[in-house]
């Protein structure tokens, strides 16, 4: 300490006020009153140490009383600062233990939480509908064959959608009925659960289908379909009817109705258009562009080929199946605009709830 105190007196009051100075402070910890440890008894540079250094400056006949001064002030310090180091220390130990405790009034820390897409949301309503009238979910591969996507289901051989224009074709993959491609639709899968299986059958065949589409507000290369197929003796168009106005009601409301409209796909005779009549509105809106009804599917009778294909005898057996987009529901539930926000996973739009 280079300005030490000239006397024991002067000393004493300078350690009250350093000592009165942390006291006001308040809360102590081991590592001040170490500190002050070291300013006050430091060999070196300890004030005690530098007070005592002045022995030599007093003159001698104080020189006892000034060195018994000292001793009692160095015995002074030492007893005051262990004492603060004693209560620094239990201060530092239940600090310690208070921050082991758990507060059990803080608010939890809630991690973020996903949500389903609301992809999944509407597949998985389609499937509780059918799910309740009997059907089961059927899976396959997204890279087929030739024969599943299209021969097998009466594409015609010079048919637009066996195009290299329209279906992704995979390089290098085989040619004729072996050739590999990416699936335009899920009806292979009903396909291979035929071949799989005698009737009765009722499948659904949720998943991924390609096409090559440029992307745009209504069109995307990747999107997804729900189709259904159930073949068994005595299957007519009437349970086809049934089933639609089943779900049509089950789907979007007790109210909603079916309209078909006759239509052509290679894979079922006679084909439909099915539409929906309009749950959005009473007199026209924009949705169902102001005509009361809006499409939502595809659908009819299995054709004989198709069972032939499969093995089925198309005398005994007779069958219907239906076709949906996915993405074309959830457009149409939710008022979605574009359906790129389906496939962008934007957490501002995921983040809706979609129940
Ligand atoms: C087999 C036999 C028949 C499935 C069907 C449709 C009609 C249909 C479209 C709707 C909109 C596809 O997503 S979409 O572009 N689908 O119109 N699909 S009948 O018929 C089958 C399927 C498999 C063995």
């Amino acid at each position: 300490m280079s300005s030490a105190p000239f006397s024991v007196e002067e000393a004493r009051g300078l350690l009250d006020a350093e000592l009165a100075d942390a006291a006001g402070r308040g809360g102590l910890l081991p590592a001040d009153v170490h500190e002050l440890k070291v300013r006050w008894l430091g060999k070196k540079q300890g004030v005690v140490t530098a007070l005592l250094a002045r022995l030599k400056e007093v003159p001698k006949e104080e020189k006892a009383a000034f060195g018994a001064g000292v001793n009692a002030l160095k015995q002074e310090v030492e007893a005051r600062l262990d004492a603060l180091e004693a209560e620094a220390t239990a201060r530092a130990a239940a600090r310690a233990e208070a921050a082991k405790a758990v507060d059990v009034t803080l608010p939890p820390r809630v991690p973020p939480v996903g949500r389903l897409h609301p992809l999944t949301v509407v597949r998985r309503r389609i499937e509780h509908v059918f799910h309740g009238l009997g059907y089961e979910v059927a899976d396959g591969p997204e890279i087929e064959t030739d024969w599943y996507n299209f021969e097998s289901l009466n594409f015609a051989p010079d048919h637009p959608a066996r195009d290299s224009v329209d279906t992704f074709f995979v390089e290098g993959g085989g040619t004729g009925r072996d050739a590999l491609l990416l699936r335009t639709h899920t009806s292979p899968v009903q396909m291979r659960t035929m071949e799989g299986r005698r009737p009765p059958i009722r499948v659904l065949c949720p998943g991924r289908v390609y096409r090559k589409d440029d992307i745009d507000p209504r069109h995307s290369p990747v999107f997804h379909q729900m189709e259904g197929l159930v073949v068994d003796e005595g299957i007519t168009f009437a349970h086809l009817r049934g089933t639609l106005s089943a779900f049509a009601k089950s789907f979007f409301g007790g109210r909603a109705e079916v309209r078909l409209a006759p239509t052509f796909f290679p894979f079922v005779e006679p084909g439909v258009d099915c539409a929906v009549s309009c749950v959005f509105c009473e007199t026209g809106c924009r949705i169902c562009s102001y005509s009361g009804w809006i499409e939502i599917m595809g659908a009819g009778m299995v054709h004989p080929n198709v069972l032939a294909n499969a093995g089925i005898d198309p005398e005994r057996f007779t069958g219907f199946a239906f076709g949906m987009g996915i993405d074309r529901i959830a457009m149409l539930l939710h008022g979605i605009p574009d359906l790129r926000l389906l496939f962008e996973n934007d957490v501002r739009f995921l983040d809706r709830t979609w129940g």
